[in-house]
């Protein structure tokens, strides 16, 4: 495995629900990131300006969620460079089933509420890894991450309809968090932090005059089932006030690393069309067992 967390790094991972690790990635996977996330922002809509869904699916006849830049966004998450800080954080068995952008403009960048990332997600057990990277410097200025540290090993909180400012469509009340608690996640562009699924989290208004735009890659490990459950209630929890409803029965999900452990994961769905993606994913799934005995 070519890049590392030290094992202090890892306790913080496993202690806390959130570290920042004391390196950065590679610099030419940081300006590929950077270049893509660029263009897809300056072509985003009015609806897409400070939240784009999904971004590492290219746009392709028949894919419903692809974009402009999802092949360069594929390969960005699917290379060592940043699976391999995953699989130390979730384990061997590696599956890249989302990516998002929050773009937070300056001036106007909406908050993005307290949550938990697990009120909404559809695997079970509910386990993830989400890599945060800054494409741009993110500070208290521009409204950087906050997070409460050890409340990934609270339950799922009550998430309520926010009906005021706030990207997302529902949100923790205040009552339950003690934001005397919470942590700044300050990283320099380049630099990003990894945290877990029940992590108490959000981020404040950008009145600076700097964007903050995050790429967030989202794994899980391949012994959880991506069940695609499209009840009624996970659609309404999932509507965002950007104008996307989420929804995750035709998402393709790949296997990035090491074997599948659960029978009912399907790998087919949602894949016509993408089977260069298919291939790039096998080939670093392959590459990975090659130089890592233990996974053959
Ligand atoms: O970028 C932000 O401000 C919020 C990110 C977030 O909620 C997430 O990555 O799960």
């Amino acid at each position: 495995m070519g890049y590392t967390l030290t094992p202090q790094e890892l306790e913080t991972y496993r202690r806390d629900g959130l570290v920042m690790p004391n390196t950065h990635l590679p610099d030419e996977a940081y300006q590929l990131a950077k270049r893509t996330v660029n263009g897809i922002i300056d072509r985003a809509t009015e609806n897409t300006r400070e939240f784009t869904n999904v971004a590492h699916i290219p746009k392709r006849a028949g894919v419903p969620e692809g974009l402009d830049g999802g092949e360069e966004i594929f390969k960005l998450a699917t290379s060592p460079a940043v699976v391999d800080f995953v699989e130390q954080c979730i384990g061997p068995d590696v599956v890249l089933w989302g990516t998002s952008i929050f773009a937070k403009p300056a001036g106007f960048g909406r908050a993005v509420q307290w949550h938990q990332d697990s009120n909404w997600w559809p695997m079970r057990p509910l386990v993830t890894c989400t890599m945060w990277l800054a494409i741009d410097d993110a500070n208290v200025s521009n409204g950087c991450l906050r997070y409460i540290p050890g409340s990934h090993d609270w339950d799922v909180l009550p998430h309520l309809d926010e009906k005021a400012q706030g990207l997302l469509g529902s949100n923790i009340g205040q009552d339950l968090i003690d934001e005397k608690t919470a942590r700044d996640v300050v990283l320099k562009a380049g630099q990003f932090s990894l945290h877990q699924a029940n992590l108490v989290h959000g981020s404040n208004e950008n009145n600076s005059t700097k964007r903050r735009a995050g790429l967030v890659m989202r794994y899980m490990p391949a012994s959880s089932l991506f069940t695609r459950e499209e009840d009624e209630a996970m659609v309404q929890r999932s509507l965002m006030k950007t104008g996307y409803t989420v929804t995750y029965a035709e998402r393709p999900i790949w296997l990035v690393r090491g074997e599948n452990r659960h029978p009912r994961n399907d790998y087919r769905v949602g894949h016509k069309n993408l089977e260069d993606l298919d291939a790039i994913a096998e080939n670093a799934r392959q590459a990975a067992k090659a130089w890592t005995p233990a996974h053959a």
